[in-house]
């Protein structure tokens, strides 16, 4: 990755956010973290781009994003940048990023207070200055503390959207380094978790100190914490600009099953393996089981599950939550794989905030070998998204259908992301709903409401009969923004009954579901379905992060609506349209006050 591209996608996140504190509007806002984002996913050099004048080619990058560019890489600064640091404290950025504490907010603290910082803000949150400004109270002030702890305790932690390509391309170059025979990813990016604190890595060597001098010197990394004779620490750079700690360890080739297991870990599986190798008067360690100073087992992961009278296990699964007993019993689950994905029934396109038309993704879905997909733009009153009005909407299906009629080889659905409004209605009539083949309904506003409310919302839009999936249900952003509280229990029982989908989104900043949601759905009887959300062609490969999280939760591909044939899809959504409507359980949700407007 050219670091121009991550320099620059910075200072338009941070324009993006002084044009927020400045109070200008949303649109202006997005743009720049739109750009943002471009920068960040297009792989080629931009000084490249800019020498051949194709900088507008990319997404989200119109003339005056490219002008900023140009200024950039000639002058080294963006003019706008500076003048708004010259209205904005800039330190004040890093308060917009703790959940709870919105622009306005920030900006009456500042002005008020004279606060500037983290530290300035921890100072009035407990003189109790904060509480007593106006619009603010103790309410306020608590929700900011909360928000703070959480920021300190997901701030560690990367992404696996984000670590994830930089743990397989140090893999692929330490593979290729001379005499290498085996090399393995081990720790939560082996099992899968959302988010991983560090990189484990394991290879086997001839020279050990020699794979440990090459590795340091691997692209990605940035520095050399420790190198030693078989081990090696380093800090490497995350494509969206996070510093990230990556150890080597090269370990003897009988040896590699053995520390494959112990490092992949988790720490409670292992503990709990290690008590099972005890009961039988054995030692299992990263080296091997021992039977006394006998090695009898630690070449493969295989041949040490097996002393100990287990079958090999996913990663995903590696938790010790019921693992290790259901393969004492042979019935572990047989997870679902990627290629068992048929189809993906989230993604939008020009029509509202997508980068592609409706082609270009049907085009690309069916590239991918998938048998259908489902465009599911934005519905009215997501109006920072585009969200189509009821008239373009008719236009919009219709459209569909012209390109559903003219693609062979791909069944196009049609489908809206509907939004759920803040009494539990939706944005759309009835009528539109009708109309399309897969219907999304999601919560994009109201995150504060209380957990009554909010669940009643969306058992609400469960009981619409043409409601076929809740999208990404609980509203979370990774590291980024806490969950919607939500009575999950309440809202599994309700999806069984109503036999309405949950959707695993799976763009690694949501995973929503989580892992252990949807372990809760499926046993709850719910069918989930993994889709990406996909705002541009590339995003629809991020189905495998989805597809890793649906393993964690232990699901098979019976499981999941989209391993369906296109038949079966259609048989299962017939299901609830056919059903005799239920008398409403919940009735209408009485509109909460204080009702805010929530980016995407
Ligand atoms: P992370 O890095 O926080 O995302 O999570 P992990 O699981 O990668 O944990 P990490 O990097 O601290 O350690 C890698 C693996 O090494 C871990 O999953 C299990 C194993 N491990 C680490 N410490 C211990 C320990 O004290 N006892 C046992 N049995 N295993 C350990
Ligand atoms: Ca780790
Ligand atoms: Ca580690
Ligand atoms: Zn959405």
């Amino acid at each position: 990755m050219a670091s121009k591209n991550l320099e620059i996608a910075k200072l338009f996140d941070e324009i993006a956010d002084l044009l927020e504190l400045a109070g200008q509007n949303r649109f202006r806002v997005n743009a720049y973290h739109n750009a943002a984002r471009s920068l960040r996913d297009v792989m080629a050099d931009i000084a490249e781009l800019a020498r051949q004048e194709t900088l507008t080619d990319i997404p989200n990058i119109g003339a005056s994003m490219a002008d900023h560019i140009q200024e950039y890489l000639e002058r080294g600064r963006i003019g706008r940048h500076q003048e708004l640091v010259g209205q904005v404290p800039h330190t004040l950025v890093a308060l917009l990023q703790i959940p709870g504490l919105g622009p306005k907010k920030v900006m009456a603290i500042y002005e008020n207070l004279g606060v500037k910082s983290l530290e300035d803000l921890k100072r009035v949150l407990d003189s109790g200055e904060l509480a007593k400004l106006p619009g603010m109270g103790t309410k306020t002030a608590d929700r900011i503390r909360q928000g703070m702890a959480f920021l300190e305790q997901a701030g560690q932690r990367v992404p696996l959207g984000a670590a994830r390509p930089v743990a397989m391309s140090l893999v692929e170059q330490i593979g290729k380094l001379p005499g290498v025979e085996r090399v393995e990813v081990a720790g939560s990016i082996r099992r899968g978790k959302e988010s991983v604190g560090d990189l484990d890595i394991l290879c086997t060597a001839p020279v050990g100190p020699a794979a440990v001098e090459a590795f340091t010197k691997l692209p990605p990394v940035e520095r050399v914490l420790a190198a030693g004779q078989t081990k090696a620490s380093v800090i490497v750079r995350t494509r969206v600009g996070r510093e990230l700690q990556a150890d080597l360890r090269v370990v003897p080739a009988e040896s590699f099953g053995a520390a494959l297991l112990y490092f992949t870990g988790s720490k409670p599986h292992n503990i709990h393996l290690r008590e099972m190798a005890i009961k039988r008067g054995w030692k299992l360690n990263e080296y091997g089981l021992f039977e006394g100073e006998k090695m009898i087992a630690g070449k493969t992961e295989e041949q040490v599950y097996k002393k100990l009278g287990l079958s090999w296990m996913e990663p995903e699964i590696r938790e010790d939550a019921g693992e290790i007993e259901a393969a004492e019993q042979k019935r572990l689950p047989k997870l679902l794989a990627l290629d068992q994905v048929r189809g993906d029934l989230h993604v939008h396109t020009v029509a509202s905030d997508g980068q592609n038309t409706i082609e270009e993704m049907a085009r690309a879905a069916k590239d991918m070998g998938y048998e259908y997909l489902a465009i599911a733009d934005h519905s009215k009153s997501a109006a920072i998204a585009s969200g189509l009005s009821i008239e373009r909407m008719w236009d919009h299906i219709h459209q569909m259908r012209g390109v559903a009629h003219r693609i062979k080889g791909l069944a196009l659905l049609v489908s809206t992301e509907v939004d759920i409004l803040a009494d539990g209605s939706l944005d759309y009539p009835n009528e539109i709903l009708a109309e399309c083949d897969f219907v999304t309904a999601s919560l994009h506003s109201g995150f504060q409401q209380p957990r009554e409310v909010a669940t009643r919302r969306v058992l609400a839009a469960m009981e619409n009969p043409y409601v076929s999936s809740i999208g990404h249900p609980t509203g979370r952003l990774i590291g980024k923004r806490e969950a919607i509280d939500l009575d999950m229990r309440e809202i599994i029982k309700a999806a069984a009954e109503t036999h309405t989908a949950l959707e695993l989104n799976a763009h690694w900043e949501r995973l929503d579901l989580k892992d252990q949601h949807v372990r809760m759905a499926i046993e709850g009887g719910v069918t989930i379905v993994i889709n990406t959300d996909a705002h541009s062609i590339g995003d629809m490969e991020l189905m495998e992060y989805g597809v890793i999280t649906a393993r964690r939760g232990w699901a098979e591909a019976k499981n999941v609506l989209n391993t369906f044939t296109l038949a079966g899809l259609k048989k299962w959504l017939g299901r609830k349209r056919s059903q005799p409507r239920r008398p409403s359980r919940t009735g209408k949700v009485p509109v909460s006050r204080g009702q805010e407007e929530i980016p995407f």
